[in-house]
């Protein structure tokens, strides 16, 4: 007997979907240096710059685009990335496209060890969080099930396009 309001009902549905898509966050792949890749940029604030743009999350990969031979990818100390020195490096990588998967939480180091790419400006630091999705713990009784597979990038994608209809379809009614 209750009458819908259509309004209101396309607000419910898209509060229900963002509070889903906030919850299906899966790992994500950083390309570095977006289109420039992992380079000789001759720019010192460059790499920092890229950084900014995104939330790095435990579980988050790093991809290095770069020619083999040209450059490589050393995982380093603060003070090493400060100084462009590469005697204490930690880990060396030197075939691309390389991928560095971020493990832990707190700030990592990359640098260049080509002689004087670090120090122009090809070292990257980022700022690792705690994944943001880790799943709630399952319940301690009843039977075993297995876990819901993570929704696909893809299928956030379509939701995304989803949300975004009602949204406007929402605002349209009210104005
Ligand atoms: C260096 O990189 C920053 C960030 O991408 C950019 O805003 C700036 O224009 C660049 N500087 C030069 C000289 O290209
Ligand atoms: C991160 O964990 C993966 C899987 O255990 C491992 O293969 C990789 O070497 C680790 N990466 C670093 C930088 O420790
Ligand atoms: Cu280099």
């Amino acid at each position: 007997m209750a009458r819908i309001n259509m309004t209101q009902l396309v607000m419910a549905l898209t509060l229900a979907l963002a509070a889903a898509l906030l919850q299906g966050t899966t790992a994500d792949d950083h390309t570095v240096g977006g289109t420039s890749g992992w380079t000789n940029v001759r720019n010192t604030t460059f790499y920092s710059a890229w950084a900014s743009n995104f939330t790095f999350e435990v579980g988050d990969r790093l991809v290095f685009n770069f020619a083999n031979g040209a450059h490589d990818v050393a995982t380093v100390t603060k003070d090493a990335y400060d100084a462009c020195t590469t005697a204490n490096t930690i880990n060396l990588i030197q075939n691309g496209p390389a991928t560095v998967t971020l493990n832990t939480t707190g700030t990592h180091y990359f640098i260049c060890t080509i002689a004087g790419h670090c120090s122009a400006g090809q070292k990257l630091s980022v700022n690792v969080v705690a994944d943001s999705d880790t799943p709630p713990s399952p319940p301690t009784t009843g039977t075993t099930s297995p876990p819901p597979p993570p929704s696909s990038a893809s299928s956030r994608g379509v939701a995304f396009a989803f949300a975004f209809v009602l949204m406007s379809l929402a605002i349209a009614l009210f104005c």
